[in-house]
């Protein structure tokens, strides 16, 4: 048994984009069980329900899609993700991905406030660096990194208090980064991991190089996972699905040895649309990484890595 607590926050949230659905992931992580999937793992699980977004006063943008909304999302999440963390590990059950505007902000607050650097291990098809004047599709989901690294051009937004550094930030899986992204993150130290560096060098080497780094710094890590981690063809309900993703056992070995480092202090689910699901598949997917984040396990290894 575990003395972790586990804390579920809904976030029922679309703003983020035009296509409508992602609203409805929290409920179907409820539905596929993932408060029991936890707890059969014997930890303490409590579902604070959902977040709502705070009321703004901000007009409608003409290029940027549902700004003011997104704007009360990130204000709301921001200071729910510093409370949850005085609590114990939250997981943010999205929604699309302009909610780590407000996870990744509001965690990171509560690190600097514990002397700790905070760090962002971000799993996605998608660099998500845009700011709100690179972005070309006015999709918010597209910036969210940009945002919590502390990047130009976030007016309308809350100020970011706590940027995180480009260099403790390490993005993998990506294969769709628009040019105005890889120009703007080139020279960052933003570590970023392509297919193709996977398909080259596996997935556990860059991963344990970064976890190292964290261990060392005695940093707190947050996880970001976008659906479009995965290849389409396990986990079809997102709605930015991009060819020759994550397999099954990358994303779970990306996910056990998290576990097995003991570092990660928070994590994001996001961009589930069960409207494009089969049959549930790819939230169950989703569920059974969560799980492997939490101690799921076949075996335990003879010895431990070291990371
Ligand atoms: B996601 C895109 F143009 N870069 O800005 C954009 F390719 O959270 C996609 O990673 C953004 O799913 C994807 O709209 C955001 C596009
Ligand atoms: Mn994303
Ligand atoms: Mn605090
Ligand atoms: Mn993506």
């Amino acid at each position: 048994m575990s003395d972790k607590t586990i804390l579920l926050l809904g976030v029922p949230m679309d703003s983020g984009k035009r296509r409508a659905g992602c609203l409805m992931g929290p409920d179907a992580y409820r539905t596929a069980r993932l408060p029991d999937a936890l707890r059969d793992l014997g930890h303490r699980v409590e579902d604070l329900g959902n977040v709502a977004p705070d009321a703004v006063d901000l007009p409608e943008h003409d290029h940027l899609f549902a700004l003011p909304e997104t704007v009360g999302w990130t204000q709301a999440l921001a200071r729910e993700a510093e409370a949850a963390m005085a609590r114990g590990t939250p997981i943010f059950m999205g929604g699309d991905h302009a909610l780590s505007m407000g996870t990744v902000t509001g965690v990171a607050r509560h690190a600097v406030e514990a002397g700790r650097p905070q760090f962002v291990l971000w799993l996605d098809a998608h660099t998500d660096f845009h700011t709100p004047q690179t972005t070309g599709s006015g999709n918010l989901h597209g910036t969210p990194v940009g945002y919590a690294t502390g990047r130009d051009g976030f007016d309308a937004f809350p100020p970011v208090t706590a940027p995180v550094r480009p260099e403790n930030v390490c993005m993998i899986g990506l294969r769709s980064v628009d040019a105005a992204e890889r120009a703007a993150i080139e020279g960052t130290g933003v570590r970023r991991y392509d297919m193709r560096a996977i398909d080259e060098d596996g997935i556990r080497r860059p991963l344990a190089a970064f976890l190292a780094d964290v261990a060392q710094a005695g940093g707190a890590l947050h996880v970001s996972l976008d659906v479009d981690f995965l290849d389409p063809a396990v986990a079809p309900a997102v709605g930015t699905t991009v060819p020759g993703g994550a397999t099954v056992r990358e994303a779970h070995l990306v996910m056990e040895m998290l576990n097995d480092s003991g570092l990660m202090t928070s994590l994001d689910l996001v961009e589930l649309n069960p409207m494009l699901d089969e049959r549930g598949r790819t939230a169950q997917l989703m569920v059974d990484l969560a799980a492997s984040a939490f101690g799921r396990k076949v075996f335990d290894r003879p010895t431990q890595r070291m990371y």
